[in-house]
């Protein structure tokens, strides 16, 4: 799916501002709240989540549909084109309806959708109303456990004080992070002539000192398409017609970690034009090695989230912004987008900036928890499906990703062939969707890894370890034993190995002399005996700790204000633990660090 540009063929206008909004009372779709402009609404600011922008449990922890409204001008010139009306993302499902009548509807709260809209509008003011709702369970990604008070109760002695059939109905998350909500990224509408550009793919081959470019541009309509490659002084490199061929690029620039060279499609059909940057790189895995541009690459970053202050998960450019320059301040070359595809200006900027991606779906929450029927009360299977197809047709040209995670922590250990049925034919799913056919993981958590059969054939094992937090909390003699031991299985499979989390949670302004867990000091010497064992491992292609930054939860008693294992604070102020990496990092070069040793 095409990112949103404004053109010499395409307008463009950006739909973000204070919106008109309503809590759903349960009346909602009945009252006419589709179809008439609200009296006396909240104002709420798009995009960014709803929860944190008005005070009171009603808006932080509403379970179930909410409503948004806007007057939506159309200009008489405009509906000369056709027009589009696209969000970036509604988190986690999302009916939308123009004057009524319903436009469309989308499942999934990170990922972009759109629709043509002209049949829905005239020349004027037109009532766009988007209903969203944030309910998470057993058939969405990320998995909600099904606490039905009934269900919930069910377990518990029959103390009429504490029945929980005394609770409201709310989001169990089964996941570690909260359940924000609302439409999360930029809505934006834009036009296109009748006959236009759909997509472009765009499959980039280092051939010596060149490169190839192998290109289709997919219409609507009737035309003829030309493609011309300019490079980032704006010379043309190469051109060529038809929907689809192979253009060669001589001494190609290509693009590196840290040191990203974009070129740019300019694509025509008819009088549609629509231009596409992309980068020439190469991605493979050889042995235990992850080569980039041939070269053997190492990992250095974070498992991350969209999480800040006020906005909550809805997209914020500043803070991408700055996180990416703290991750260029602390020697960082990475991260991976946990847990859920993150906002498009974000994949944007890494392109830009030569940052490198590890893609990741919204599927999250697939273990079992306290109820053990394990994965037959999944009801995901198609939606995952949907996910990692979209995901790829949003990100497939995007130079900065380089391996895509279809999921974080699934249970592949208790029930191992279940897990292997369910994820093998996905990670088969999302080869066949990748034209660039870019390796495939995912993402395992701690257990008893010699019963998982479904990591070891993924392509790089990605693992997720927290010896000296969950696991021999407090002891860091045993915890950096018992990673050595785990580090001897893995050895044996051949393949790059990444920790893609480790952490310890540390409550910024906490100092010992003699560390105790949540002081900065247990993270610095937590990490460092972490990466003593993690040096040692020449299949050890890469080190992601959990998390850059602190970030909002559940609450729970594990957790105080949150999850507190970043390496940042919420508000990006460093903890000791970064002025550890930024020295250890500058120092590990994104190339040949464990062949050089
Ligand atoms: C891992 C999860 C991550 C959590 C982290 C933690 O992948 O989402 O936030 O543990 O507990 O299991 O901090």
């Amino acid at each position: 799916m095409l990112y949103p540009k404004l053109n010499d063929a395409r307008a463009l206008i950006d739909l973000s501002g204070i919106w008109d909004f309503k809590l759903d009372d349960g009346t909602g779709f009945d009252s006419g709240w589709i179809e008439k402009p609200f009296l006396n609404p909240v104002k709420i600011a798009v995009p960014a989540s709803y929860n944190d922008q008005i005070e009171g449990v009603d808006f932080r922890d509403h379970y179930g549909w909410a409503f948004y409204q806007k007057e939506l001008m159309i200009p008489q010139m405009l509906l000369e084109q056709r027009i589009v009306l696209r969000f970036g993302a509604v988190t986690h499902q999302a009916k939308v309806y123009l004057n009524g009548k319903l436009l469309c509807e989308h499942k999934g709260g990170f990922l972009p959708f759109e629709a043509e809209i002209n049949g829905y509008v005239h020349p004027g003011k037109n009532l766009l109303c988007v209903a969203v709702d944030n309910r998470v369970d057993y058939s969405t990604l990320p998995v909600g456990n099904e606490v039905g008070a009934a269900f919930f109760g069910a377990d518990l002695p029959d103390i009429p004080s504490v029945n929980m059939t005394k609770q409201k109905p709310h989001n169990a998350p089964n996941f570690d992070f909260f359940n924000y909500a609302g439409i999360h990224r930029p809505v934006k509408m834009y036009t296109t002539p009748w006959n236009y550009i759909e997509d472009i793919v765009i499959v980039p081959r280092i051939t010596g000192k060149d490169a190839e470019v192998r290109y289709t541009v997919s219409c609507v309509g009737e035309g003829e398409a030309f493609v011309k490659i300019y490079d980032e002084e704006g010379k043309l490199t190469a051109e060529a017609s038809g929907k689809e061929g192979m253009l060669s690029i001589p001494d190609a620039r290509l693009w590196e970690p840290g040191n990203a060279y974009l070129y740019t499609a300019h694509v025509e059909f008819g009088d549609d034009v629509y231009e596409e940057e992309f980068g020439i790189r190469s991605v493979e895995i050889k042995g235990t090695q992850f080569l980039i541009n041939g070269k053997p690459f190492y990992f250095k970053g974070f498992g991350k989230h969209e999480d800040s202050e006020v906005h909550g998960r809805g997209m914020d450019n500043a803070m991408n912004v700055k996180d990416l320059s703290l991750m260029k301040w602390l020697g960082a070359n990475s991260f991976r987008t946990s847990h859920y595809p993150y906002a498009e200006e974000m994949m944007n900027l890494c392109d830009r900036l030569g940052i490198v991606v590890i893609d990741e779906t919204p599927a999250v929450g697939l273990n079992f928890g306290w109820n053990d029927e394990g994965y037959a009360k999944f009801r995901t299977k198609e939606h995952h499906e949907q996910v990692i197809r979209d995901l790829i047709a949003r990100d497939k040209n995007h130079p900065c990703v380089v391996v895509w995670s279809i999921a974080n922590e699934p249970d592949t250990e208790k029930q191992p062939k279940a897990a292997h049925d369910y994820f093998k034919p996905l990670y088969d799913l999302a080869h066949a969707c990748d034209p660039q056919n870019r390796p495939v993981s995912l993402v395992i958590c701690q257990n008893d890894y010699t019963r998982d059969i479904t990591a070891p054939e993924m392509d790089i094992v990605f693992a997720n370890r927290y010896y000296g937090w969950y696991v021999f909390g407090g002891d860091l003699d045993a915890a950096e034993r018992a990673m050595r031991e785990e580090m001897k299985y893995w050895k044996n499979l051949g393949k790059p190995w990444m920790i893609t989390e480790y952490g310890a949670d540390t409550v910024a302004g906490i100092h010992m002399a003699t560390p105790n867990m949540f002081s900065e000091e247990y993270q610095v010497e937590y990490y460092k005996r972490m990466n003593k064992v993690l040096d040692e491992c020449d299949f050890v292609v890469g080190e992601h700790t959990w998390n850059f930054a602190d970030f909002a939860t559940v609450q729970g008693t594990l957790r105080v204000d949150g999850n507190k294992k970043g390496m940042f604070t919420r508000q990006r102020r460093p903890k000791l633990a970064a002025h550890y990496f930024k020295e250890r990092w500058h120092s590990i070069p994104d190339f040949n660090y464990k062949t050089a040793k």
